[in-house]
């Protein structure tokens, strides 16, 4: 049996990942593909109550290396329990939010020293690296406005990293494209600032070109 692909999808909040996670594996599923999609963090029950620690916590804050370390536990899990077995079961694998994450985030956005940061990742996924990374990229004004949109509609408030300010966020989206120009290969970077299908079509376009 061939091994299973392995896409990710990265960008900041509100770029809209969540939502083209969902029209891919439908558009993979109507090609006759299986996938299971996955997030980071999350994706498994020790996964997911590391993402509830970490997005939520804020009368003890973790400090940007117990952070690092949460993200890390939380996706060795989740490789080797979720993504692992499914790719070597043949099974499209999509995953909102990987490894580029962390470089963007704990890299970029808290400063902690990217070459640890490869090695330490590398060590929780036993080496194990996208095939494809779909970069969503937004102005930051576009993300928030879908993301207040998103919590009036809902009545959520901002969670602790949603809140992390302007220059933390200007640093992940410099740091996304960075990444995504050092591995011009694995990383494709999307304009997302069109609909929602406008954006799906793009995807779609240039997954094609991979497949
Ligand atoms: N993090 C980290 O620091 N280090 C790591 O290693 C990892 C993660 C793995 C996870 O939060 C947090 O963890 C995240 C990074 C950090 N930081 N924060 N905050 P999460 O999983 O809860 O949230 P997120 O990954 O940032 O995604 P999100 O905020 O849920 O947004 P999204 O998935 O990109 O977008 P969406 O849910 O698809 O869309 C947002 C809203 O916009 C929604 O109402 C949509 O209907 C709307 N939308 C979507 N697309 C469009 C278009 N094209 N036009 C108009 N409106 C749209």
């Amino acid at each position: 049996m061939a091994r299973g692909r392995f896409i990710t999808f990265e960008g900041g909040e509100g770029c809209g990942k969540s939502t083209q996670v969902r029209r891919l594996s439908a558009a993979l599923e109507r090609e006759g593909i299986e996938v299971l999609v996955t997030r980071e963090p999350g994706g498994t029950w020790l996964s997911e109550e590391i993402r509830r620690l970490i997005k939520d916590q804020l009368a003890d804050a973790p400090c940007a290396r117990s952070e690092l370390l949460l993200f890390l536990a939380a996706r060795a899990q989740l490789v080797r329990k979720v993504i692992e077995p499914a790719l070597v079961a043949g099974r499209w694998v999509i995953s909102d939010r990987f490894s580029d994450s962390t470089f963007a985030y704990q890299g970029y956005g808290r400063g902690l020293p990217l070459d640890f940061l490869r090695m330490a990742n590398d060590f929780a996924c036993d080496g194990l690296r996208p095939d494809l990374t779909i970069l969503l990229d937004v102005p930051p004004g576009t993300a928030s406005a879908r993301l207040r949109h998103r919590e009036a509609s809902r009545h959520q408030v901002a969670d602790r990293i949603e809140r992390a300010g302007e220059d933390f966020h200007a640093r992940l989206r410099r740091g996304f494209a960075e990444l995504a120009k050092a591995e011009p290969d694995r990383i494709i970077t999307i304009d997302a600032s069109g609909t929602p299908r406008e954006v799906g079509e793009a995807i779609w376009k240039s997954l094609r070109r991979f497949l």
